[in-house]
């Protein structure tokens, strides 16, 4: 283990192309925060940078979807964005922007050193085109049918429906998603970063020095190393972004993901020019006794784990990290968050909605945290979470241990008498909690030391069950003010135990107990409350959600659900080709089908069949029975009774289900794979053929 003398955390900068929500939180933002209030707490010197990233298409997108510009965009989402992580106690010692000035001179000047330096190869590449506006489309710009699960309208780099990652190339028709146009080729140039060079490099450094990495992380780089690492275009032909700082690249701008990660650099910069007390930003970038950590989610490692330090390294003079601890992805009630989908729980909105509750979010987002798979948020989960573990165990110790205290000692901490033996169990038990809580937080487990936190708040509940100080109060006051003192240590303790994972409870709980803030090696010490030291004021820790609250948010998503649907619908209508023709057939072919005439009698779906109805038929000769899986397409079958629909009467009968169908009806099969049942224009006699 190398020693450290500092710690620079840096999380992901999200886009500024909409609010941030709990995906963000829970595999990022929480996790990091978590572990700098615990360095902090430690009195360990850390700073922890964030921001907003402004460039790359997602913006650009944005824009021309709200009808404003591309700065009007990133102005209002990093805004809000940045009102979010304060809402939610994440506590950057900066959050800047990608769009500063500070920022566009250091990228610029990053590209350039290592353009001067010939780190870069150039190349002439086919992009897709639009001829009619004559711009290159980046791949996010680029839609198409998904070769994968075929779903209408996948972007150029990931169907959002199946979650594939894909090129432009994959797509099948792919379309300008902007104007819908067809495109074409065109050859460009552009600067590329030769991964390839920095190959051996790369897996010295991370498969032989960094088995430490969490294992997805490293089996990550291992796979994308494993199959050969390829150069990587830095450029784009694009109105916006930081202009490439090259004679001859006019039009043309830094890719995203080059400038994004300098701006962890920028940040720190702009922080420590504020406030010189930090020391200048180069020892927290360029002096190796600085630990650097970066924390993302899964589909950012590539670029922190491979694309970055390579371009730290081809500089020359710059640290790299120590590791990046990454987190799989959350999903919301069992699909996939999705931005541009509108399925999220929205930060802002959390906070409107739930005024109060932020460390209700970051306690259950960091029980369910995807550590080490993708997990599932559910409303039901969060209710349980809050009204199980947050109510019954940890608020309701805390209540209990603080209300008696009102009660039987006016509101003073009362003076221990001997501890017996019971109390001494629960003591040493509660002591080795946190070796337990730091050697998980060391290994950033958040989702276990949170849970260790929770044993603490168990041990006190229980201590307080089985005391009963109540009824002891009864006949024995020396013995209550024992058990109540040692209570109220608990409670002080869990003040600092939680303070990484709940902030604000901590905070009220400090509050309550009238205590200041204290290290985190204070944890284990029973003698954090003086005492005769008066309490504060006793308020609720946390309140129950009710059911109704739960609703109000499924119903929500449920609405978000349908609409998407539909949009999902109108994409595939619009994006509609008809088949191919047959190859050509013969008269007599065709005249060899025998369609008809009939007056749909009855129509009922199929018992123990969902695809199945049955169709009860005046064929103008008698009744006939047809079966037709088309149920999915008539949740109300009675709407055809009594229409004059077409059938073929010469189909072979067949038995389904037990029945047997005697023809076949004809149906015509739309866009989005609806049966429509056809009919005459006007009523003819059934029985009458059609040719
Ligand atoms: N903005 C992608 C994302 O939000 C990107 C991260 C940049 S980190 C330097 O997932
Ligand atoms: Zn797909």
């Amino acid at each position: 283990m190398k020693s450290f003398q500092r710690t620079l955390v840096t999380a992901a900068l999200p886009y500024a192309n909409g609010p941030v929500h709990i995906g963000h939180l829970a595999g990022v933002y929480v996790p990091a925060d978590i572990y700098v209030r615990y360095l902090r707490l430690k009195g360990e010197p850390v700073l922890y940078v964030g921001g907003s990233d402004e460039h790359g298409v997602p913006v650009t997108i944005r824009a021309r979807k709200e009808g404003i510009t591309t700065q009007q965009v990133v102005d209002r989402y990093h805004q809000i964005i940045k009102d979010s992580f304060e809402g939610f106690g994440i506590s950057f010692d900066v959050y800047s922007r990608t769009t500063s000035k500070t920022h566009h001179k250091l990228a610029s000047d990053f590209f350039r050193h290592l353009y001067d330096n010939n780190k870069f190869v150039e190349q002439t590449s086919e992009q897709f085109y639009d001829p009619e506006t004559q711009e290159f489309l980046t791949d996010r710009n680029i839609r198409g049918e998904c070769p994968r699960c075929h779903a209408a309208g996948a972007y150029g780099d990931q169907c959002e429906k199946c979650g594939a990652t894909l090129s432009p190339d994959e797509l099948i028709n792919p379309y300008n998603a902007i104007n819908g146009n067809a495109l074409t080729k065109k050859e460009t140039k552009h600067w590329y970063l030769p991964l390839d060079q920095y190959q051996q490099w790369l897996e010295e450094w991370i498969l032989q020095e960094h088995k430490e990495w969490r294992p997805n992380v490293y089996g990550q780089c291992k796979s994308w190393l494993d199959s050969g690492l390829r150069p990587r275009a830095v450029t784009r032909d694009l109105d916006w972004g930081i202009p490439v700082p090259v004679e001859g690249a006019e039009g043309k701008v830094l890719y995203v993901w080059f400038d994004a990660p300098i701006g962890y650099i920028s940040n720190t910069k702009e922080l420590c020019d504020a406030k010189p007390e930090l020391g200048p930003w180069e020892t927290w970038w360029k002096d190796p006794s600085t630990r650097l950590l970066h924390f993302i989610g899964k589909d950012n490692i590539v670029f922190h784990c491979i694309v970055f330090p390579t371009m730290l390294k081809a500089e020359g003079s710059y640290i790299l990290p120590d590791n990046v601890p990454s987190n799989e992805f959350l999903n919301l009630e069992g699909d996939k968050i999705s931005t541009s989908r509108n399925w999220a729980v929205w930060l802002n909105e959390y906070l409107v909605d739930f005024p109060g509750k932020q460390d209700v979010l970051r306690y259950v987002l960091t029980a369910n945290a995807p550590e080490t798979k993708d997990n599932d948020f559910t409303w039901a989960d969060f209710q349980a979470r809050n009204n199980n573990e947050l109510v019954a165990i940890y608020g309701n110790f805390i209540n209990r241990a603080l209300v008696l205290t009102k009660k039987y000692f006016d509101g003073k901490v009362p003076a221990a008498g001997q501890f017996n033996e019971y109390d001494q169990a629960t003591i040493a038990e509660f002591q080795n909690v946190k070796a337990e809580v730091e050697k998980l937080l060391n290994d950033f487990r958040f989702r276990d030391a949170q849970k260790e936190a929770m044993n603490l708040a168990r041990i006190g509940n229980k201590y307080l069950a089985d005391t009963e100080p109540w009824k002891v109060a009864k006949t024995d006051m020396e013995r209550t003010a024992t058990i109540l003192h040692l209570s109220l240590q608990i409670a002080a303790n869990l003040s600092i135990a939680f303070e990484p994972f709940l902030p604000f409870s901590s905070a009220k709980l400090r509050d309550m107990l009238n205590m200041k803030e204290l290290k985190w090696e204070e944890l284990g010490n029973i003698n954090l409350l003086q005492e005769s030291q008066e309490l504060g004021e006793v308020t609720l820790l946390f309140e129950k959600i009710e059911d109704a609250t739960i609703q109000t948010q499924l119903d929500r998503l449920a609405a978000i659900k349908a609409a998407n649907e539909e949009a999902e619908k109108q994409e595939a209508l619009k994006n509609w080709k008809p088949e191919a023709i047959k190859e050509a057939t013969t008269f007599d072919d065709f005249c060899k089908m025998d369609i008809r005439v009939a007056t749909v009698l009855d129509c009922q779906p199929v018992k123990k069949s969902d695809r199945l109805l049955q169709f009860r038929l005046d064929d103008g000769m008698g009744e006939r029975t047809i079966l037709s899986g088309i149920a999915q397409s008539y949740p109300d079958p009675s709407v055809l009774v009594g229409k004059q629909i077409l059938f073929m009467a010469n189909f072979p009968p067949r038995k389904m289900m037990g029945i047997e169908s005697q023809g076949m009806i004809l149906s015509a099969v739309d866009a989005d794979g609806k049966l429509v049942v056809t009919t005459v224009t006007s009523p003819v006699k059934n029985g009458s053929q059609v040719g």
